[in-house]
Parts: structure tokens; sequence; C-alpha cells
């Protein structure tokens, strides 16, 4: 079983993924991916074969022409004690060692190879997830219908839009209490969302707050009736992804900008070089390039 709240009807597997630790879907009528952790029994906490099956599924969705809005999600209730979550963040169980013990594949073969087993140790490649997200061309959705905690909780701070269960949405910081910190987009994103005294209160004195809560201070959209959250969470991805792919795309980016240096100006500027190529401008610019004679720019008018 999928979720108790995942209604089978609306979502199809994608092919191709033979996932342990994530479930995979595309949304039968609307141009959505769901894509959930699928540890509950942990509270959906991450190890590194986690990390880097989701880095694998963003990537993919990243691709898909015809997707635009990714849900990320965590599957419930826990079969142990009916739990909820979103992610507990880092498996505090695999922390400091490779990681890579449990895993019974190529991967872990290759890890018998100790300057690989070397290289991957300590390695934290949710920041490469975070910066996926971050940088992926549609909006990426944090449905959140329990405990959201450390990096489970940074997931969802980084994520474009949260909206979280009304009755079992939690948000909690434990970085410092298991001597980790998310000194990156973690806590300054998350400064930028709920403020700096607030974000500092979440980080440094480990309160959990609720999803009226979360929503109340900036860092959620909206507390839902949680039968309804994932109903609720199409919504949301039917209405954004009925809208202009290059409106959307030039929005993240434009909203990110400001928050990441060269970097984020690197990434805005290739999507107006990307506009700027489909231009007869730039066209005459190329052609003429290859055609071996100066381009006649003078039929182009200075826009003001
Ligand atoms: C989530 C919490 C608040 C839920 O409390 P609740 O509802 O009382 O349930 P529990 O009984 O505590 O939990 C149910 C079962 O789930 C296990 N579990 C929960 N979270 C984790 C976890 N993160 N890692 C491993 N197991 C987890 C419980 O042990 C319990 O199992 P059983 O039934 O067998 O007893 C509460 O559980 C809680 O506070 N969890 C810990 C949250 C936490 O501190 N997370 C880590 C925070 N830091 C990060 O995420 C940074 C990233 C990171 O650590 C990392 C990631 C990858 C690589 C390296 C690192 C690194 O930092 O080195």
């Amino acid at each position: 079983m999928v979720s108790d709240i995942f209604d089978p009807e609306r979502w199809e597997a994608v092919e191709g993924f033979d996932f342990d630790d994530l479930t995979y879907h595309r949304a039968v009528d609307t141009a959505a991916v769901r894509i959930a952790f699928d540890r509950p029994e942990v509270r959906n906490a991450f190890r590194p074969g986690t990390v880097d099956e989701l880095y694998t599924a963003l990537d993919h969705a990243r691709k898909q022409a015809n997707v635009g809005c990714v849900l990320l999600t965590g599957n419930g209730p826990s079969p142990k004690d009916g739990g909820w979550a979103f992610c507990s963040g880092g498996d505090q169980s695999v922390r400091g060692g490779s990681g890579y013990e449990y895993r019974d594949d190529d991967e872990a073969a290759a890890d018998d190879d100790p300057t690989v087993r070397e290289a991957k140790a300590g390695r934290l490649h949710i920041l490469e997830v975070q910066r996926m997200i971050r940088f992926m061309p549609k909006p990426v959705v944090a449905v959140v219908p329990g405990w959201a905690v450390g990096g489970g909780h940074s997931l969802h701070v980084v994520c474009d839009l949260t909206l979280a269960s009304e009755e079992y949405g939690k948000f909690l910081q434990t970085d410092p209490d298991v001597a980790s910190f998310d000194s990156g987009f973690g806590s300054a994103y998350l400064a930028r969302q709920v403020g700096q005294k607030k974000a500092r209160e979440i980080f440094f004195c480990g309160k959990t707050y609720s999803a009226q809560e979360a929503v109340d201070m900036g860092m959620a959209n909206e507390a839902i009736p949680h039968e309804e959250l994932e109903d609720v969470a199409l919504e949301w991805a039917d209405e954004m992804t009925s809208k202009s792919p290059m409106a959307m795309r030039m929005l993240k980016f434009g909203f990110n900008a400001i928050d990441d240096g060269m970097v984020g100006q690197q990434v805005f500027a290739g999507e107006a070089t990307r506009l700027g190529y489909m231009t007869e401008e730039a066209q005459e610019g190329r052609d003429a390039f290859l055609e071996k004679r100066e381009p006649k720019f003078d039929e182009f008018p200075w826009h003001y």
C-alpha cells in the first residue's frame, strides 16, 4: 500500500524504476508526478540510498517535457504505530559510515572498493537534492502528511510550496540535537520565509509547530484536512500546470535569483538566452556567421 490518502485511481506508476525507498507515480489527468518517501516505519528518514533514488526520480521528472509540477510527499501511516511523516531527515542509524552497507546491488559491490567507500563516507548528497529542487524549472510542492523534521524540514523549506495535513502535519528542527546543521537553504532560506528571529527560534529552541502555525509564520501555504491532502495537492498542481511553462520557469528563477548570487543570475540568464535564441534577431547573428557575411542587425529595433 502506498498511502492511506493516496487515490490509486488518479495515479499510475512511472515505469523503468525499481526503487527500494521511494514510490514514483504520474498523475492520470494532470501534468504532475508524485514522489514519496516510502519508509514510514522510521518516519520516512532518508538513508544514502534513499537520497540517490530521490535524485534519480527528481532528475527524471525534471527532464519530462510534459510534466509541470512535482509533488514530494511521504507514504504512511507507519505499520508500527499509525504515525504519519513527510520525512524525519537523515537516518541516524547509518550516519557517519558510508551508509551503503544495507544495499545488495551493483552499488554495494562497488563499495567493496576501498577508494569508493572512502569517497562516499559522510557524503551529504541530500544537498545535491536540495539544489535539484531549487533549480528544477517547474514548481516542487512539499505535501506534508505528518512530521517534517531535521533534513526533512529543510526539504520542505527548499520546495516552492508547502501543503500540510491540518491534523498530523508537524514541523520540527532537531539538527542541533543530533549535532548536524543545515546552514544553507534549511536555515538561511527559512529566515527569508519566516524572518530571522523566528528562524533562529526554530533551530535554537527545537519547538514543534502545527500545520496552521507553519502557515501563520509563512513557511507553509495551507493546512488541509488530512483526508483531502492529496486531492487538494493535485488541484494545486492542476492549476499550476495549466499556466505558461515559460512564465512559470522565469518566475521561479526570478524568485530565486536575489538569494542565489551569481549562480541565480546564471540560471536566470540561461533561460533568457534560451528565449533570445528563439528570436529572428538571434537567428540573424547565427546565420550571418554561417554564411560568412556581416549580420544585418539594423533591421531590428532597439526596444524601449
Ligand atoms: C520524527 C520524530 C519527531 C517522531 O517522533 P515520534 O512520532 O515519537 O516517533 P518515534 O518513536 O521517535 O519514531 C518512530 C520510529 O522511527 C525511527 N526514526 C525516526 N526518525 C528517525 C531518523 N531520523 N533516523 C532513524 N530512525 C528514525 C525511531 O527510531 C522509531 O523507531 P523504533 O520504532 O524502532 O523505535 C522523532 O522520531 C525524531 O526526532 N526523529 C529524529 C529526527 C532527527 O534528528 N533527524 C536528523 C536531523 N538531521 C538531519 O536530518 C541532517 C541530515 C543528516 O543527518 C545526514 C543525512 C545524510 C547523511 C549524513 C547526515 C549527517 O548529518 O551526517
